[in-house]
């Protein structure tokens, strides 16, 4: 990830025609009134340029080649975005952990998929005054944030909109530390803020006459607020981010219609849930799509204790990562109950005091989030000092999230709805896609305490810290006796102090 020096400042063009040997004196003599030509023409197309800003109308525009420092991450293409006229080549660097490319709408040109680390140069040739449009033609990621514009003007500067990419130069002019510091403390000072649409909602089922649940559930396009004033086109289930929660018991008979109100054929896959091949929702193999304005019901036996997931098969690497998906639970979750981890015995009758589905996604519409919303959008966990917390992580995304908790150790118990022989205590999951791992912690500090995503890029930008972030806010038990009737903390003294 090299940064690239000051690109190259702006040079008065160079005569074309002054190539010759030039042996005569005749010769000499032209080209003496030709230089002197060239200089007024110059100096003509200067005063144009200091007179008019904008695009020079006369035509006698600077023309230098420029090479301009860009980076592609989650979700943004960030670096130096100006230019003046001539020829522009654009040197692309994949910083984020996903692939991306770069495309220039109006040319057409792109650079090649780019893994993380890899880097093209993407030669533009000539471009003429004017704004253009780049973007990342991996589905949903312009939709991301993935969009920026690249202006070629006669007054364009070295510097412009570079000051994303001279920010990690130390050296750089440009460089403002104060600036980048107060960009960051403002991101987090705005946590937590609210914002429209609340996923994970328990979904009540309807009782048949022989006992069966059913759920209904629509498929539909919705606004969906990410996090405060950013509002996307998501996929969703009954309007929701994660979609609404699924929870029977082992043994129940489970019938779920979906109407699928998106524009393209859908189904459900029942991930992690064992079901009859004709339900595990894989159009064509096992049933016909679901088409735009259809229904259809799922039916099967909740067989086994499960901790799964439900989610679009067909055109998933849109409609998933845009939204649609879920959390799906069989019967109790395995805790530990009677082992003893590391030293810490659970009891007998251990029941957590607060459970949590926590999601994760980084791509399509919804981006980078912790169950659909992204920080400062995200909800803190709000707990009393010595609450036990039963998590469920889910990851929908694309990639990898190694969840952090910051102060309390995870018990991992389960790994996909599995009961683990040996569960193990760990500060850091790392949550891969389709993986559901399931962990108990205990808030025995008081504070405000991050629980956030290992990997830097999806937590912070330039703009200041978003994405998959969170906080565990502990409020400190009464130090007094039982019958002081209100003493505790509120949720905004708690997170004033971070
Ligand atoms: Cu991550």
């Amino acid at each position: 990830m090299t940064i690239l020096e000051d690109p190259p400042t702006p040079t008065v063009p160079d005569g074309r025609a002054q190539n010759d040997s030039g042996g005569a004196l005749a010769f000499i003599a032209m080209a003496g009134l030709l230089i002197a030509l060239v200089a007024t023409v110059v100096v003509i197309g200067l005063i144009g340029l200091l007179r008019d800003e904008s695009d020079g109308a006369g035509g006698v525009a600077a023309s230098v080649p420029s090479t301009l420092g860009l980076t592609l991450s989650e979700f943004s293409i960030d670096g130096q975005l100006s230019a003046v006229p001539g020829d522009v080549s654009l040197l692309v660097t994949n910083t984020g952990s996903q692939q991306h490319n770069l495309v220039v709408r109006e040319t057409g040109a792109e650079t090649p998929m780019l893994d993380t680390g890899e880097n093209a140069t993407l030669a533009l040739g000539a471009l003429e005054a004017g704004s253009y449009e780049l973007f990342c033609s991996v589905a949903g990621h312009a939709e991301s944030g993935m969009i920026a514009p690249l202006e070629i003007s006669a007054s364009a500067t070295a510097g412009g909109e570079a000051a994303a990419l001279d920010s990690h130069d130390h050296n750089s002019p440009d460089f403002d530390a104060d600036k980048m510091d107060q960009i960051m403390i403002d991101s987090m000072a705005a946590f937590p803020a609210t914002t429209e649409g609340k996923g994970n909602q328990i979904l009540e089922p309807e009782i048949l006459a022989d006992g069966t649940k059913k759920f209904t559930l629509e498929a539909s396009i919705i606004d969906w607020e990410v996090s405060p004033g950013q509002i996307v086109e998501a996929w969703a289930y009954n309007g929701q981010v994660p979609g609404p929660q699924i929870i029977v018991d082992v043994g129940d008979n489970v019938q779920v219609e979906l109407t699928n109100n998106t524009p393209m054929g859908t189904d459900i896959h029942w991930h992690g849930i064992q079901t009859p091949n004709d339900m595990d929702g894989v159009s064509p193999f096992t049933q016909d799509p679901i088409r735009a304005g259809e229904t259809f019901t799922y039916e099967f036996v909740a067989q086994n204790q499960a901790i799964g997931m439900y989610h679009a098969h067909l055109h998933s690497q849109i409609s998933v990562v845009n939204g649609m998906f879920a959390a799906f639970r069989i019967g109790e979750r395995p805790y530990p109950r009677g082992m003893t981890i590391s030293g810490v015995a659970i009891p007998d009758d251990f029941e957590p005091d607060v459970e949590l589905p926590m999601v994760l996604n980084d791509a399509g519409t919804i981006g980078l989030t912790l169950n659909g919303k992204s920080f400062p959008g995200t909800e803190p966990l709000v707990l009393d000092e010595g609450d036990w917390v039963a998590a469920d992580y889910y990851n929908e995304g694309l990639t990898a999230h190694p969840m952090h908790q910051h102060q309390f150790p995870q018990l991992v118990y389960a790994k996909d709805g599995i009961p683990l022989d040996y569960p193990y205590w760990a500060d850091t999951i790392n949550v891969a896609p389709g993986e559901r791992y399931s962990v108990l912690f205990q808030a025995v500090d008081p504070g405000v305490w991050v629980w956030h995503c290992h990997i830097l890029t999806h937590v912070e930008r330039d703009t200041g810290m978003f994405g998959m972030v969170t906080a565990v806010i502990v409020n400190a038990a009464a130090t007094t006796d039982d019958d002081v009737e209100e003493e505790p903390a509120t949720t905004e003294d708690a997170s004033a102090e971070g």
